[in-house]
């Protein structure tokens, strides 16, 4: 589906250092051995109750960490999915009367608008798990053929004991792993299973739910498969970093995991694995299932500047779990404007002459065609001295963005 539009990042001179960074798999901060292009996948949203500041910081996070890649002077191969059929979904339209494709498109398109207002580089590849049946279910059967998968009357499962490597992305005990995976979407309990842990890979169709054909019947696709079936399509094995919240680690990190090693015959489905920490309010996770949301799209409305809550995202450490709080927003406001005064101080000496000559110019009838040159000299003026005027670049940042409305 369509991703959300580029964001321009100035070149900077010189380059960034080599990262090191924690992956949970291993436990340690480490060198992140990219190559020219680095591949990421990171877990997107089921669309209902978006975008909730918890969101927005896992998803700054991972812009943080694509930024760093491109100071390197790397190019970057980014897949996002949108879980845009799952029971949660499907429970909150059914609970306000909606479509479940109706509330996912409209929330889809304010994630869209709200990861647009914050900046962030969009993923090359957005992709929802409808668009993706044909690939889950190529998967399913490979996974059939290695005796990976059983039934439980209609619906199919994973037998996560066909992957030896299970449990190295969390290693946790297996009682945490057991009441996670009741807590997060999984089934226990269920009788017929062979693990208690052994996840649901295709859901036989059940009346009002939608449905897709397949050899196994119609149906649609469990949670795990669906990230597994996208991330081998686009990006194949491998890849530089998963990503997501700390609450993906277990099970869904570790499933996708297992599902694409078994898949596969081969190790590791991502090379690092980074996780954010949990964004709460009032002393809680800030999720959709309490409703203790606050969300960026309201916070803009109001008529928060969406840099100013990037910048209080970026306070925090991102690996910490951490409570949003409006002191956060108004240091963050407090911030913005000492910064923005500083690169361009609204008394400072002279106005540039660039500043004059747009002004002289949009004053005549709006005459931005002489405005856009008068900034084209003053940027040509820049090239040639190295730019070491240090008022002017802010000034004129400033001028284009209030001028002309465009951001640099
Ligand atoms: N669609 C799945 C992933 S395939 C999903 O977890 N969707 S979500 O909408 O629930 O979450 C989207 C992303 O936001 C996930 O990476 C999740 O870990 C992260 N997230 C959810 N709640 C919070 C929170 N309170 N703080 C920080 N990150 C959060
Ligand atoms: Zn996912």
């Amino acid at each position: 589906m369509q991703s959300w539009p580029k964001v321009s990042i100035p070149a900077l001179p010189g380059q960034g250092y080599p990262l090191r960074l924690f992956d949970t798999a291993t436990s340690e901060l480490r060198a992140l051995a990219v190559g020219p292009t680095a591949q990421i996948y990171v877990c997107g949203i089921t669309p209902y109750d978006a975008t909730h500041l918890g969101h927005a910081s896992t998803y700054v996070a991972f812009d943080m960490l694509i930024r760093q890649w491109i100071d390197q002077g790397r190019t970057v191969r980014y897949a996002q999915n949108v879980t845009d059929v799952d029971d949660p979904l499907l429970e909150r339209a059914a609970q306000t009367g909606e479509s479940w494709d109706e509330l996912a498109t409209s929330q889809i398109q304010l994630f869209r608008d709200d990861m647009t207002a914050l900046r962030l580089v969009p993923p090359d590849d957005y992709i929802g798990v409808v668009e993706s049946i044909d690939w889950v279910i190529e998967r399913i059967t490979v996974l059939d053929e290695k005796g990976a998968i059983y039934r439980v009357d209609d619906d199919l499962y994973f037998r996560v004991d066909s992957d030896e490597r299970f449990g190295q992305v969390g290693h946790l005990e297996s009682a945490q792993e057991l009441a996670l995976f009741a807590e997060r979407g999984g089934d226990p309990q269920r009788v017929g299973k062979e693990n208690p842990l052994d996840p649901m890979m295709w859901r036989a169709a059940r009346e009002g739910e939608p449905r897709w054909d397949s050899p196994f019947g119609p149906g649609r696709p469990g949670w795990h498969i669906e990230c597994v079936a996208i991330a081998l399509d686009r990006l194949g094995m491998s890849f530089d970093v998963q990503g997501g919240g700390s609450d993906l680690i277990f099970p869904h990190h570790e499933m996708g995991a297992s599902q694409a090693q078994v898949a596969t015959d081969s190790w590791p489905y991502a090379r690092h694995y980074m996780h954010t920490g949990m964004v709460g309010l009032d002393g809680e996770k800030m999720s959709k299932s309490l409703g203790n949301l606050v969300f960026v799209s309201k916070l803009l409305e109001a008529g928060v500047d969406a840099m100013a809550i990037r910048l209080a995202i970026l306070e925090h450490p991102y690996r910490q779990d951490w409570t949003w709080t409006d002191s956060d927003l108004a240091r963050a406001s407090e911030r913005l404007e000492r910064w923005r005064a500083a690169v361009s101080p609204p008394t400072g000496p002279t106005p540039t002459r660039a500043l004059d000559e747009m002004r002289r110019a949009l004053a005549n009838d709006l005459d931005t065609r002489s405005a856009l040159r008068a900034v084209d000299v003053w940027a040509e003026e820049q090239r040639l001295r190295g730019g070491d005027d240090d008022a002017g670049p802010g000034v004129i940042s400033r001028s284009v963005d209030a001028l002309l409305g465009v951001a640099l």
